[in-house]
């Protein structure tokens, strides 16, 4: 098998199937880390075999058997692909569903899981393209994550918030600003009616605004609206660094300056999200996550993993807040796909849905729920879509949306703030918020600019 293996493999065709990567009579247990890929062959190269392919490259394989298979209980440790659908309405593309042995995984690490599903797979050569759509991820695997530390019942006791989204603002421009001045917006917007304002993703330790200033500043400004207004406010303080070490000692000052809220960007990577949502449990932190580069590999619909996945993946890791879309707003998404995140990120279990893309149940065995976010070129007009597409449990969040105002930055949170209400108080009273959300916003607007 070795000899012709090898010969077959430089003549282009592909021997998975031959090596056991397909089982199609196999039953996933309950424990089984199951993935559903979506596979596009190259032209002339058959489904299965494709799909087969990518279960050997994503767990034990080669491109050819090897005599130490023999030293190895490889009947357990292969991954079985055991089913594979054409795609409806999309030619030449399979959805593949792949089972994994949970002994293939480390407890507890993300960056493990993912140099297995989405490792080597996705550089390979018989597939034009490949797309993680979802993962059914087994309760004994998901017990081995801290998944996040505060959660959302827990933000709200401390923020002493409750029966609404949560209102927040990211300060603009995004980068320029001087500490002084990034610190009187901050002090407008919270004064002003939101709970929180927030760092920029590319907001770090610049020329023109070093951290520790930005820190000291936005903190004095939150600790004056807090006073002045009464209310809980919080200013999420990018922690983002070129090490770890920066990373924690940044954090580690905003703790110390009372900070109820540290953030940082997904392209720090896995093990430092993990790592810092260690450290946030630690040290009673909410811990903001900006998705900031998910779009290189999330947006095209035939290669890359899908948003959902990196959701899953977050709610393991233990982020708090995670932005997760707004359907209305300046970045792509429709209602039902933003959803589906939504959900990823509040439920207690999630059942399949295939029509959004959920390919699986998901039991999240008593992680806490992380607050989504909805971010990205939205503002007061659209606070009963928001609402409606996205219920209670959210931060909203207005940066131009805030700033943006005519009247000035306190002016547009306070709108944000009584638009918000004015929507909540009609839909308690049974209004229907979504059909009279104009009239409802502008009988707010007549004692309200
Ligand atoms: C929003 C924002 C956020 C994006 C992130 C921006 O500003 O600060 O980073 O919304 O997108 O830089 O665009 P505005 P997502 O409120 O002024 O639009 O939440 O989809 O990851
Ligand atoms: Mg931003």
């Amino acid at each position: 098998l070795t000899v012709t293996g090898k010969a077959r493999y430089a003549a282009g065709v592909l021997e998975y199937k031959k090596m056991g990567y397909w089982e199609p009579d196999y039953e996933p247990k309950d424990t089984d880390i199951i993935a559903l890929f979506r596979i596009t062959p190259q032209d002339g190269v058959d489904p299965v075999e494709a799909a087969a392919a990518v279960a050997g490259e994503s767990s034990t394989a080669t491109w050819t058997v090897v005599w130490t298979d023999r030293l190895t209980a490889c009947e357990k440790y292969r991954a079985k692909a055991y089913r594979v659908d054409p795609v409806p309405g999309a030619d030449g593309q399979y959805f593949a569903y792949i089972a994994y042995d949970l002994d293939l995984f480390e407890p507890g690490s993300i960056a493990n899981l993912t140099a297995s599903i989405i490792g080597n797979v996705f550089g390979f050569k018989p597939l034009k393209a490949l797309r993680l759509e979802d993962m059914r991820l087994p309760v004994a695997y998901v017990k081995t994550f801290q998944g996040p530390a505060t959660g959302v019942v827990v933000e709200r006791e401390r923020l002493n918030c409750y029966g609404r989204p949560l209102l927040g603002a990211t300060v603009k421009p995004k980068l320029g600003l001087s500490g002084r001045n990034y610190g009187r917006v901050v002090y407008e917007a919270l004064k002003g009616g939101l709970d929180f304002t927030k760092d920029d993703e590319n907001i770090n330790s610049q020329p023109f605004m070093h951290w520790r200033d930005r820190f000291l500043y936005c903190m004095e400004a939150v600790n004056k609206a807090s006073a002045a207004t009464g209310e809980v406010k919080g200013t999420y303080l990018n922690v983002t660094a070129a090490t770890m070490e920066d990373m924690y000692e940044r954090a580690e000052f905003a703790a110390e300056l009372g900070s109820v809220i540290v953030m940082i960007d997904l392209v720090i990577g896995y093990t430092a999200i993990q790592s810092m949502a260690k450290w946030a449990r630690r040290n009673n932190m909410i811990l903001h996550l900006h998705r900031a580069g998910h779009g290189t590999y999330t947006r095209q619909k035939s290669h890359g993993v899908s948003f959902r996945v990196i959701a899953k993946w977050m709610r393991l890791a233990g982020v708090d807040h995670i932005h997760a879309g707004t359907v209305v707003g300046k970045l792509e998404g429709d209602p039902a796909t933003t959803r589906g995140y939504y959900d990823f990120c509040l439920d207690e279990f999630t059942p399949q849905n295939l029509q959004n893309g959920v390919f699986f149940d998901q039991h999240w065995a008593s992680l806490n729920k992380m607050m989504p976010v909805a971010s990205g070129g939205i503002h007061a007009g659209q606070m009963h879509q928001l609402i409606h597409h996205l219920g209670e449990d959210v931060v909203l969040q207005f940066g131009g949306g805030t700033i943006g105002h005519p009247h000035g930055i306190a002016a547009g949170a306070t709108a944000n703030r009584v638009a918000l209400e004015a929507m909540i108080f009609a839909r308690n009273a049974g209004r229907d918020f979504l059909a009279d959300g104009p009239t409802i916003l502008a009988e707010a607007a007549k004692t309200c600019t």
